[in-house]
């Protein structure tokens, strides 16, 4: 990865052009915009593969609605369009895809189930996979990638547990070149994942995945509980174990917190 030391290098805005070399469809480009997963909503004509990638945006999202920093020039605010002939139980795996394209790279992050990876246990980046309905059966999917790289402080009620790049290895790193990489590994896996499906991918993943062996609390709509996180299942879900045997949790249903820290 490459990394700079001049600051002014690492403002400059990203370069659509450079990030097309591995963008199949379109590359969409905004100085400003309220969400790249919304501009990719409304955006009409869109071809499969395409890539939406924003300097800034005024209302970034998480999942259930919950905010995303995105601060202008720091960081990787993108989301990937994507038209795949899969069931709909399958789409939360493309998140999975995602979630291994960053860590890949960003050398020595490891992934919270689901969607997190983290440095030092802390989040450095953040997926929301959206899928849309035009109401003609057609699965359209929007994958929504957030990373933090030169980030240098972030608000305060994220300060212990959000990390960049920068705040993890004190350099600076160009964001265009991040961006293209965690694009051509995402249609790399993406590939692979169309052809094979998720036991394609599962072995990474379970090897990168920082929830295996812990104690976890999961908060489901009916209950709380705490859980030990012992598997990944074959089709990415989390397999849970407690005094009552072993249970399957899907990401859609429940909110997984470490007992030990953020992970
Ligand atoms: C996520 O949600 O982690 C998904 C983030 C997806 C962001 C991308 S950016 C491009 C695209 N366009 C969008 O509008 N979104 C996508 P979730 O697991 O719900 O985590 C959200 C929580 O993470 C928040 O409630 C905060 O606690 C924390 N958070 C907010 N901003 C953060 C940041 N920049 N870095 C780390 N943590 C953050």
């Amino acid at each position: 990865m490459i990394f700079m030391e001049n600051k002014e290098l690492v403002l400059a805005p990203v370069n659509p052009e450079i990030l097309s070399e591995v963008v199949p469809g379109n590359v969409y480009y905004y100085d400003i915009t309220t969400s790249t997963n919304q501009e990719a909503k409304l955006c009409k004509n869109v071809p499969d593969k395409s890539v939406f990638i924003a300097e800034e945006q005024t209302s970034g999202r998480g999942r259930l609605g919950r905010d995303w920093v995105s601060q202008r020039g720091y960081g990787i605010w993108m989301s990937i369009y994507l038209e795949p002939e899969i069931s709909a139980e399958k789409i939360s795996q493309l998140t999975i895809i995602a979630g291994i394209s960053v860590s890949r790279a960003i050398f020595g992050s490891l992934i919270k189930w689901p969607n997190d990876v983290l440095l030092d246990g802390k989040k450095v980046s953040g997926i929301l996979t959206e899928m849309v309905s035009d109401g003609k059966n057609s699965n359209k999917v929007i994958v929504g990638i957030g990373v933090n790289v030169n980030t240098e402080m972030f608000p305060e009620e994220l300060s212990d547990k959000a990390t960049s790049l920068f705040l993890h290895t004190g350099n600076f790193y160009d964001r265009t070149e991040l961006a293209k990489n965690i694009v051509a590994e995402f249609f790399d896996l993406y590939e692979e994942f169309l052809k094979d499906g998720f036991s394609a991918i599962k072995d990474e993943y379970t090897k990168k995945c920082a929830t295996l062996g812990r104690e976890v609390f999961i908060i489901s709509q009916n209950e709380e509980k705490i859980a030990k996180a012992v598997d990944i299942s074959g089709d990415g879900e989390l397999i849970i174990e407690t005094d009552a045997g072993r249970e399957i949790v899907n990401s859609g249903e429940v909110s997984v917190r470490g007992l030990l820290g953020y992970n």
